[in-house]
């Protein structure tokens, strides 16, 4: 007999409603229309090379209509799905520079506000390369039934409710966590449903794999150096060298080290001081799901989910994946500032 109950992510994520006190449905709404919006731009993102979709905004197709690029296009879907849903007060976005505040009555009742990264890893649209979605909610802290405000967003990570992503990847993953584990659906499009294939995650201790940009070697601190050269050292008794491998989509980088193990860093250097990548829908959500997953997120010296956001589009340095090789990482880091302050 065959006892292959397929459970969708609606259905897992309708079940999992009752793991909250007092659940009133209004996340699960939430997560719904998440998911709603991710499956329109998963298939937009699917035929990317078959409709004259990748021109700049402003240029016409064949149709002589508006061509926007993916990632307005992502932005400008997600932003319809939350602003219907009346379970979403607000928006920050990558895309907007300043935060987005929904007006309807429904909306400003809401009492959650999300923060997204429409489409992740740009540069690899056009090359049909992994690209992603990532996500945050938070509760708002104003008053709810007026507008909500900058300090609805700025909130540290430690207080996300849910957060995830969607890899657009060989097939379409959507991995979430509202803070009990980790758990991934992949897409099945004969059915248009995500389907739990992953389920509660966790990432190995360590890994073999790391994953930064070393064209920038030039403008790293001599102990992300340190580190680099220590991962590609040969050492039977510790696995290494390590595998290198890097997409230059954080989604799919993060996605293939959640689950063999590995780490993802992206550090301070002279061209980005503060790192790269945004505090607020690149490293928190990432670093919320990692630590449901059992792995760590730091900033070198400082737990990602304790940073204090002080913009929108802050940016940090991160250090994510397995918790072994993040503690090495900063035992390195650790050890250049105490040689500078001595
Ligand atoms: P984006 O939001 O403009 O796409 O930039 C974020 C991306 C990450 O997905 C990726 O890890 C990183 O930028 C790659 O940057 P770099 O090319 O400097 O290595
Ligand atoms: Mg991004």
């Amino acid at each position: 007999m065959i006892n292959n109950k397929v459970i969708t992510l609606n259905e897992f994520i309708v079940n999992k409603q009752w793991e909250f006190p007092f659940a009133t449905g209004e996340l699960t709404s939430l997560l719904h229309d998440i998911v709603f919006a991710a499956k329109l731009v998963n298939r937009e993102v699917n035929k990317a090379g078959l409709v004259d979709i990748l021109g700049t905004t402003g240029d016409s197709n064949v149709h002589g209509e508006e061509v926007k690029k993916l990632d307005m296009f992502a932005h400008e879907i997600f932003l319809s799905s939350l602003r219907t849903s009346g379970e979403c007060c607000g928006v920050a976005s990558e895309e907007s520079t300043g935060f987005i505040s929904f007006k309807g009555a429904e909306s400003r009742k809401a009492k959650y506000v999300v923060c997204i990264d429409p489409l992740d890893g740009s540069s690899n649209i056009d090359v049909n390369v992994s690209i992603g979605t990532i996500f945050s909610i938070y509760e708002r802290i104003s008053t709810e039934d007026v507008s909500c405000n900058i300090d609805d967003f700025l909130q540290m990570g430690r207080k996300q409710v849910a957060a995830g992503y969607v890899l657009y990847g060989s097939s379409t993953m959507m991995v979430y966590t509202t803070g009990y584990g980790v758990n991934g659906f992949t897409l099945d499009p004969s059915i248009g449903e995500f389907c739990l294939s992953h389920r509660d995650i966790k990432i190995p201790a360590k890994g073999k794999i790391y994953s930064i940009n070393e064209s920038y070697r030039a403008r790293f601190s001599k102990s992300i150096n340190q580190y680099v050269d220590y991962c590609k050292e040969e050492d039977k008794a510790s696995n290494r060298p390590y595998s290198s491998r890097y997409i230059g989509s954080m989604v799919a980088d993060f996605h293939r080290n959640l689950i063999k193990g590995g780490i993802f860093m992206y550090p301070a250097m002279t061209k980005y001081p503060n790192g790269k990548l945004r505090l607020l829908y690149e490293c928190n959500p990432m670093a919320f799901l990692v630590e449901q997953a059992g792995g760590m997120a730091t900033n070198g010296y400082e737990r990602i989910l304790d940073l204090q956001p002080t913009a929108l589009h802050q940016r940090s340095p991160i250090f994510i994946g397995s918790p072994d090789m993040v503690k090495k990482v900063g035992e390195f880091i650790n050890q250049e500032r105490l040689v500078t302050t001595n």
